[in-house]
């Protein structure tokens, strides 16, 4: 029968670092409850959890770089919200935002979550960090603690 790794969802003993941006605070701050709803619900410990607030979504990849070299966390989950709205400039920050948490997540040794919400409207950003689509903030967390174990079954050290 063919091996399955699946990385558990047991968060005790993680450190886990969020990286929120402040701009569109009223939606990132609603995915930070979320994010930090998983990490309880998953047994992480309060203390454990470290919150790293930067001014916008540009500033997130750079900041998780730092945080992972730093070697202190297990995990980083990267909140933030880039809504078109009437703005040019969303191109720009939404891809440099995506783009750079994945060269970030493939640089380092740990997980690097990108929860950073990419929308047309406030409307969909609200209905993606707990209204009627769920919390992406929250699903970003629980990512990180799956991810923290299927890294470590894949290398071999025990989870
Ligand atoms: N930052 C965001 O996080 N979301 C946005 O929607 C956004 N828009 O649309 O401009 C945004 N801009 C700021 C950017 O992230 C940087 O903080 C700023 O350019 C300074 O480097």
């Amino acid at each position: 029968m063919a091996q399955e790794i699946t990385g558990s969802l047991q968060g005790d003993g993680l450190r886990i670092g969020i990286v929120v941006s402040r701009f569109n605070e009223f939606v990132t701050s609603r995915l930070l409850q979320g994010a930090l709803r998983a990490l309880a619900d998953h047994g992480v410990r309060e203390d454990d959890a470290t919150v790293v607030w930067v001014p916008g979504a540009f500033e997130i990849p750079a900041t998780a770089r730092r945080m992972a070299h730093a070697r202190r966390w297990d995990a980083l989950v990267c909140l933030g919200a880039v809504i078109r709205g009437e703005t040019p400039h969303f191109e720009y920050v939404a891809g440099e935002a995506a783009r750079g948490v994945a060269a970030v997540a493939r640089e380092c040794h740990i997980p690097v979550i990108f929860g950073v919400l990419t929308t047309e409207t406030v409307d969909q950003a609200v209905d993606r960090a707990g209204a009627k689509q769920g919390n992406k903030g929250y699903d970003a967390a629980t990512a990180a603690i799956q991810m923290v174990h299927l890294y470590r079954q894949l290398d071999g050290s025990n989870s």
